[in-house]
């Protein structure tokens, strides 16, 4: 990092050449989570990204992809990986149970594995908004997961860059 008379920041960059992505994706409500898949492939591809770099794992469910997403983020294989599904209140009475166990095991799976685990699971009243968040007048929730992903990837390469691991986890050891 410089120094200087103001601060240190520190950002990633939204240019995905060079990363590779694992995209774990629910086949639950797989009409508006194939839209979400749509719209990640796009933003890696416009953002600079070779396509030959992704791997897209699907999944049952939304309930079943941080198990994925876990082993996936574990495998060294991925700078980011990117979690697709969509959970929909009207069509189910375990909405919150379905919805909080992704997204609480996606948030685990990017802790205990050190990268970045994007939550790009829509969780709606009914479809209508489900559908106005898979590309049409909400954006798509796909593309913005993946757009993420590629930032936070690059945020992680430039903090081992300005602070590497070994050196990190040795200080946080000196008592
Ligand atoms: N999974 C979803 O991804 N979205 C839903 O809306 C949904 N509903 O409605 O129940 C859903 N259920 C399945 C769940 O994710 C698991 O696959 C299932 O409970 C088996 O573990």
């Amino acid at each position: 990092m410089q120094s200087g008379s103001g601060p240190n920041v520190v950002e990633g960059y939204l240019t995905a050449a060079g990363f590779r992505f694992g995209i774990v994706a629910s086949r639950f409500n797989d009409f508006i989570v194939k839209s979400l898949l749509d719209g990640a492939l796009d933003a890696i591809e416009r953002h600079g990204g070779d396509l030959g770099g992704v791997d897209v794992v699907w999944v049952p469910g939304s309930y079943e992809i941080p198990l994925v997403a876990r082993r996936l983020a574990l495998s060294g294989r991925y700078d980011a990986v990117v979690c697709l599904g969509a959970v929909i209140r009207g069509a189910t009475a375990h909405f919150d149970y379905v919805a909080g166990g992704a997204a609480s095991g996606i948030s685990s799976a990017a802790l205990e594995a050190d990268l970045p685990v994007i939550f790009g699971v829509i969780t709606t009243e009914n479809i209508e908004q489900a559908i106005e968040r898979a590309g049409t007048k909400s954006g798509n929730k796909g593309f913005e997961a993946a757009a993420n992903a590629i930032e936070m990837a690059s945020l992680m390469q430039r903090l081992d860059e300005s602070a590497p691991r070994e050196a990190t986890r040795g200080a946080s050891q000196v008592p």
